[in-house]
């Protein structure tokens, strides 16, 4: 995944990791989320280059358009960063532009099977609808961001720290010595939580 976000990362910096999530789209109650694009939400973080960073989402589960896969617009991305505001309690992005341009490209549902990834521009515009079937939804959504585009906005200094990628083969051999009882996933900077 490094190796693929390095040959599609604009510019020469490190690649590195701003933050991965675990989407559980359990059945009948996974939620939908609005149209947005992800530099909706790190513009705020004040990254200044949404072309130096990739999310790649991993599927866990086969993703269906019953289980509320991505729906996404190709090419939406080249409209640059589109205006955001709360949308209930998300936040979307403006339903003017998104209509527009609903007109000029193919929605396209994103139905893959676990182990697929699709690898995705922060101004890609995504959206899903709940999960109303009786399937999970799982996903791993991992972004990547190049040490050359400085988030002036963000207490974490993961993204702008060089990864050292191991082989495929070390995931399965790694062990961990313990996971501290205490430890809140939720918080950022909490490294010391995993040993
Ligand atoms: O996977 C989904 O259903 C939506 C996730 C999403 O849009 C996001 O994490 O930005």
């Amino acid at each position: 995944m490094v190796n693929a976000a390095d040959k599609l990362l604009d510019g020469n910096g490190a690649v590195c990791h701003f933050h991965s999530k675990l989407m559980q789209k359990e059945p009948q109650t996974g939620g939908a989320w609005e149209w947005h694009q992800d530099y909706g939400y790190w513009y705020k973080n004040e990254f200044l280059f949404p072309d130096q960073m990739i999310s790649i989402m991993v599927a866990i589960t086969d993703a269906s358009k019953a289980n509320g896969c991505l729906q996404v617009l190709p090419g939406s991305h080249k409209m640059g960063r589109v205006e955001h505001g709360f949308s209930g309690e998300q936040v979307g992005a403006s339903m003017r532009y998104v209509e527009l341009a609903l007109k000029e490209m193919d929605l396209v549902y994103v139905e893959i099977n676990a182990g697929d990834a699709l690898l995705f521009h922060p101004n890609l515009l995504h959206r899903s609808e709940a999960n109303l079937s009786d399937k999970p939804r799982w996903s791993l959504i991992s972004v990547y961001n190049r040490s050359s585009n400085i988030p002036y906005n963000e207490r974490s200094s993961s993204s702008t720290m060089p990864l050292q990628p191991v082989p495929d083969e070390a995931l399965m051999k790694w062990v961990a010595d313990h996971i501290d009882d205490g430890a809140n996933f939720l918080q950022k900077d909490n490294d010391a939580a995993l040993k």
